[in-house]
């Protein structure tokens, strides 16, 4: 009897105990990977599992706006300033999507050409991290007007219904981020970045503490929850300048990634170094207690003024003090002209430099992903 019946009762006992475990770690389903959005995605679980693994050991280079245009090109096919001064493109890729709604971003690039720039990243099994210089909703202008305006957003204020229609505009540019079977791609999402700082409208002084946690949790309420969106891993990025990071956080439930946008500003010296490493060591520390993930989710020093900052200020620095730091990817700000650039371009002094950081096994950039797939568990 009890024999006929084993079957059953194997089945019961494998739905009652879902919990597995992978690689050391337990899952409690196959969609807890600790993400704040329990209908995640599987590619969106599995990339967020994948960064905390890849932290432990490796840092990926990431690069914005690396596909379309660097120091002297402007959209060409294939071309990127990285892949021509090292061979491979980054493994992490930045887009920003100021001006939402029009044709072009705030930086001149169509949208039509990020999207198809993301699902290339996607397909070449790379990552993707979207931020969003979102227009001052009362008055229409740029991020950089810092006209208060996040009072007015929040959920009875007379902006709010604007701002609803502006996440709408997100939601469907969003929905088209899918690979050719119609998966949905996993992206990185940065929104209200820099909020320590005072030169956007979401700023210290453009808002009190509870009204940037407000505006944090609706942001995410109203797209996973109203709105269905499921692939997002959610990056909460104050400026470097912190004094204390945690001061404007919105809490564990709507955070997954910690971030830090840390420029490099004055000549490079032991006391910046020094900074840069206080600040990821605090960034870790933080992720690691929460067992969430630290990213260097901007960074640079503008011109690279110093041709070795690739080794003296990041590489160096990071492997000297890899017992306090575990970061899965540091994203370098964009080449957009000659007075304005980050990463190396084939004629810069800085690329026999980078190529040395490049070649170092702690960094991984798209080509070193060949053979893990950040997409699946
Ligand atoms: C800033 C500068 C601006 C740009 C903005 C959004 O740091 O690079 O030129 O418009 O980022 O990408």
């Amino acid at each position: 009897m009890i024999q006929k019946k084993l079957p059953i009762i194997i089945c019961i006992l494998f739905c009652l105990n879902q919990n597995i475990i992978i690689q050391g770690q337990e899952i409690k389903s196959t969609n807890d990977f600790g993400l704040l959005d329990k209908s995640a995605t599987a590619e969106t679980c599995a990339l967020y599992y994948n960064l905390k693994n890849i932290s432990q050991k490796h840092m990926l280079y990431g690069h914005q706006d690396d596909m379309a245009y660097g120091v002297g090109w402007w959209n060409i096919d294939d071309q990127s300033d990285i892949k021509s001064v090292c061979g491979s493109y980054p493994a992490v890729f930045g887009w920003e999507i100021g001006n939402l709604g029009n044709e072009r971003s705030l930086d001149s690039v169509l949208f039509s050409d990020i999207r198809k720039w993301i699902i290339k990243v996607y397909e070449m099994g790379a990552v993707n991290t979207i931020s969003w210089h979102l227009n001052n909703p009362v008055t229409g202008n740029n991020s950089w007007d810092q006209t208060p305006a996040v009072k007015n957003i929040l959920p009875g204020g007379n902006k709010h219904e604007f701002f609803k229609e502006q996440l709408k505009t997100f939601a469907k540019f969003n929905s088209a981020l899918v690979d050719k079977n119609g998966v949905a791609i996993p992206v990185v999402f940065r929104p209200f970045h820099e909020h320590n700082g005072t030169w956007f409208w979401w700023g210290k002084k453009g808002c009190t503490i509870d009204e940037y946690k407000s505006l944090w949790k609706f942001t995410i309420e109203y797209l996973r929850d109203s709105l269905n969106i499921h692939n997002l891993i959610y990056t909460y990025s104050p400026d470097g300048q912190f004094t204390d990071y945690m001061e404007r956080y919105p809490g564990d439930e709507f955070v997954d990634i910690l971030g830090v946008d840390f420029y490099f500003r004055n000549k490079i010296n032991d006391k910046q170094i020094n900074e840069f490493v206080n600040t990821l060591t605090v960034l870790t520390k933080a992720a690691k207690s929460k067992n969430k993930v630290a990213v260097l989710s901007e960074t640079g020093y503008e011109l690279l003024k110093d041709s070795l900052w690739h080794t003296k200020a990041i590489l160096n620095p990071i492997k000297k003090n890899r017992s306090k730091i575990e970061i899965a990817y540091m994203l370098t700000w964009r080449n957009a002209r000659t007075n304005h650039f980050f990463a190396p371009y084939p004629t810069h002094p800085s690329v026999k430099d980078f190529i040395t950081f490049y070649s170092d096994s702690y960094t991984y950039f798209a080509k070193d992903l060949k053979d893990i797939k950040l997409y699946k568990k």
